[in-house]
């Protein structure tokens, strides 16, 4: 048994204003090719399959194109069961919408934890010449999601929830076994990394978090939620991480597609195939000239993230390294200067009000202070706020 596990793809997403379609596009077209090289039996895909409960119609559609995409693939080889779960990101009954027509053509979509007491976690069951292997769905949970039919008052926090739901499944433990979860998992208290594209809702050690104990007996677990690709102690427990850099955070990792292959109970191997973004993301530090210099194509395509470390004053950063670079996120200015600006100026900023702090920005940008018509539409601006 052979499957591929991605999570958190967030179609529709932007990133500093940059809509990221064309990239994710790209990404999912070199998913298909790889199922077509690859010929797995399953694709999981752990949640947040959208970036908002209410995606876009671009994101819908490149949705539907990768399933249609997938499906057109069985009329050459084998068909590959898409398994999706959904993530805190996507809204339940969205998602489901189509799904059970879709079941029809080897779509699985899981979108809550069973919502009444003789209901049990969706699944998946495929088998190959060692038998059975069941994939468990476990789409985001919360414990006011299952409240409403669960008699236990012990439903604390989301380990709670998660502990108790696994618990009552009927699980023959000695078949094999796959759990997809969207969760915040912890092994035995080692530090998750973290990055800047996922919710900052995160508390770590905190009322979310389930420990991996939990999950220990699957044979894989395909986790989403944690943007970082990263294994919870034993590559059997996983997160996948987001298939692009969402973040400068992430502009060193490196995105993959996790390949499991399963033989006879106890029997696993992995690896893992990289994704070529159309654009990568990249964090550049140094002088104007000298990233201007670095450039070997230009107009280089690659969302940038720039630090500018010239001592001098620079006219116009941006309008100049457009030139080089057209996806430019963002430019900062680190020099002594700046850095003495964050020492002294922004304590003393912090003491004043909303007029002064805009009417000393003005004079540092302009160099000359706000003359009293301008101080007027100001004001006239912060009462419609
Ligand atoms: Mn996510």
């Amino acid at each position: 048994m052979k499957f591929f596990h991605v999570g958190d793809l967030h179609l529709g997403k932007q990133l500093h204003g940059y809509d990221l379609i064309k990239d994710q596009e790209h990404m999912l077209e070199e998913l298909l090719s790889y199922i077509k090289k690859e010929q797995p039996d399953a694709v999981l895909i752990a949640g947040d399959i959208y970036d908002r409960a209410v995606p876009s119609g671009t994101a819908m559609q490149l949705l539907e194109h990768f399933f249609i995409q997938a499906d057109e693939l069985a009329k050459e080889q084998k068909a590959v069961e898409i398994i999706l779960i959904a993530g805190n990101h996507d809204a339940a009954k969205r998602l489901q919408y189509g799904s059970s027509f879709m079941k029809r053509h080897h779509i699985h979509i899981a979108v809550m934890p069973p919502q009444q007491e003789d209901a049990n976690l969706e699944q998946v069951t495929l088998t190959d010449q060692e038998g059975v292997v069941h994939f468990y769905l476990l789409p985001y949970t919360k414990p006011g999601m299952i409240r409403h039919w669960v008699e236990q008052e012990e439903l604390a926090n989301t380990q709670d929830a998660v502990k108790f739901l696994l618990e009552r499944e009927q699980i023959d433990w000695n078949e094999r076994n796959v759990l997809l979860s969207h969760q915040f998992y912890l092994h035995a208290n080692e530090d998750t990394v973290l990055c800047d594209s996922e919710t900052p809702s995160f508390s770590v050690g905190g009322l979310d978090s389930i420990a991996t104990t939990f999950v220990d007996k699957f044979d894989y677990v395909a986790l989403g939620h944690i943007h970082s690709p990263q294994n919870l102690g034993d590559p059997h427990i996983r997160y996948a991480g987001t298939p692009l850099k969402y973040s400068v955070s992430e502009a060193d990792q490196n995105k993959s597609i996790t390949v499991v292959e399963m033989g006879k109970k106890g029997e696993i191997s992995y690896h893992y195939l990289p994704i070529h973004p159309l654009h990568d993301v990249r964090a550049l530090r140094g002088k104007m000239e000298e990233l201007a210099a670095q450039c070997t194509e230009i107009p280089c395509h690659d969302y940038v993230s720039i630090v500018l470390t010239d001592e001098e004053a620079v006219q116009q950063p941006r309008d100049y390294l457009e030139k080089y670079y057209d996806h430019i996120l963002e430019i900062q200015i680190d020099n002594t200067r700046t850095r003495q600006i964050m020492e002294e100026e922004i304590p003393a900023l912090k003491e004043m009000s909303l007029e002064e702090a805009f009417m000393t920005f003005f004079q540092e940008s302009t160099g000359r202070p706000m003359n009293e018509d301008e101080q007027k539409k100001f004001a006239q601006i912060i009462e419609t706020l």
